[in-house]
């Protein structure tokens, strides 16, 4: 059986409708990759086998071999409440903390590092089985030869890069084939099967994302996935309050704000997306008005009430952050599935 050499999934010429379709079966890439590679253009076709129990059987072939898993950088911020590293508790682990480079230009790097540093410390504790981690540069340089390195300290040849959908595999895999072998795209679900890369002496597995009960990713369509998907650095967006505001992340997130006294909120999102505030008062009036327009369709719900005193940085996942500084009493509206997680860091 021929695999597709972009997303691993098996090469057929029969259904033009499912995946791995090819008209002539001499190609090496099915056409689904083909459009994405070439035309940006997305077909998403069911792909019902691609679920975390296909994916962790999967893993469990590999239980003998080494596990690198890559988390993109806003996950960090919430790491030791999110549950990814369960997945692998069972495996030896090098961890890569992707996509540095869409954090804000006024995030010194001397902050992140101590960011990351403190977020895995935590993390080790509970999992022991983490031989390294590493940070990926902002600008890139000399990461390579740094993975190489712990995975020739390791004495490790065959290597599984795992992680949840979207966080950079298939590109950190052609970053260090220095090809474009593998399909990558904006889009949650682009790789559907393993696929086993002999490279010098290693064997690199490609593997789908493992998916995410609460990000918002699994939520939306791929158009709204595009405007969420951060790939520039963030511009923060920071407003000033005294009163009772509200505040609209399009749909998908409102911020009710209660303040003591002079306070303040930061959205770190992406570039794309809209924020609109409201008075309190009408804020009820303004998702009655614009609810056919939001891309959920149904209106979000309270989450919980917050009281801050100080400051408080807040993760959504697969969205981004907000940050409120000052003392005030926050009501966070989000899909009912979507987790909130308060951060322990600051930035
Ligand atoms: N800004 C930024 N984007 C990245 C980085 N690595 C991957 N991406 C983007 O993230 C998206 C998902 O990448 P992909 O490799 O397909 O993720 P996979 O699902 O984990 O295999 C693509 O749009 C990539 O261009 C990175 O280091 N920085
Ligand atoms: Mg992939």
């Amino acid at each position: 059986m021929k695999k597709c050499k972009g997303c691993g999934t098996i090469l057929q010429t029969e259904f033009p409708e499912k995946n791995g379709y090819i008209k002539d079966i001499s190609q090496e890439y099915c056409q689904r990759c083909f459009r994405l590679i070439h035309y940006d253009d997305v077909v998403h076709f069911k792909a019902d086998h691609l679920n975390n129990n296909f994916i962790l059987d999967l893993f469990h072939r590999y239980e003998k071999d080494l596990f690198v898993v890559i988390i993109d950088i806003l996950d960090i911020f919430c790491l030791p409440q999110d549950d990814i590293m369960e997945y692998f508790m069972d495996y030896d682990v090098v961890l890569i903390i992707n996509k540095t480079d869409i954090l804000p230009e006024n995030i010194r790097d001397e902050k992140l590092e101590s960011i990351f540093t403190k977020q895995i410390k935590k993390l080790r504790k509970t999992y022991p089985r983490i031989k390294a981690a590493i940070m990926t540069n902002r600008f890139e340089n000399a990461f390579n030869e740094k993975l190489y390195e712990v995975i020739n300290e390791l004495k490790e040849r065959k290597i599984v890069f795992a992680g949840r959908t979207n966080a950079g595999k298939s590109t950190l895999i052609n970053k260090l084939l220095h090809e474009g072998r593998l399909t990558t795209s904006i889009y949650p679900g682009t790789t559907l099967d393993e696929t086993v890369i002999e490279h010098d002496v290693y064997t690199f597995i490609d593997t789908p994302g493992l998916l995410d009960g609460e990000n918002y990713t699994t939520y939306l369509d791929l158009k709204m996935n595009k405007k969420l998907k951060i790939s520039k650095p963030i511009r923060p967006q920071i407003f000033q309050f005294n009163s009772r505001q509200s505040y609209f992340l399009e749909g998908l997130l409102r911020v009710d704000v209660d303040p003591k006294d002079q306070a303040s909120i930061i959205f770190y999102v992406s570039n794309d997306l809209k924020i609109h505030r409201s008075p309190y008062e009408k804020a009820d009036q303004y998702v009655r008005n614009n609810v056919n327009g939001f891309e959920l369709k149904a209106p979000i719900e309270k989450k919980e009430t917050i009281e801050i005193k100080k400051k408080q940085l807040f993760v959504i996942k697969g969205v981004g952050m907000f940050k409120v500084t000052g003392n005030c009493r926050i009501n966070v509206h989000v899909h009912r599935n979507v987790a909130v997680y308060g951060s322990e860091v600051e930035i």
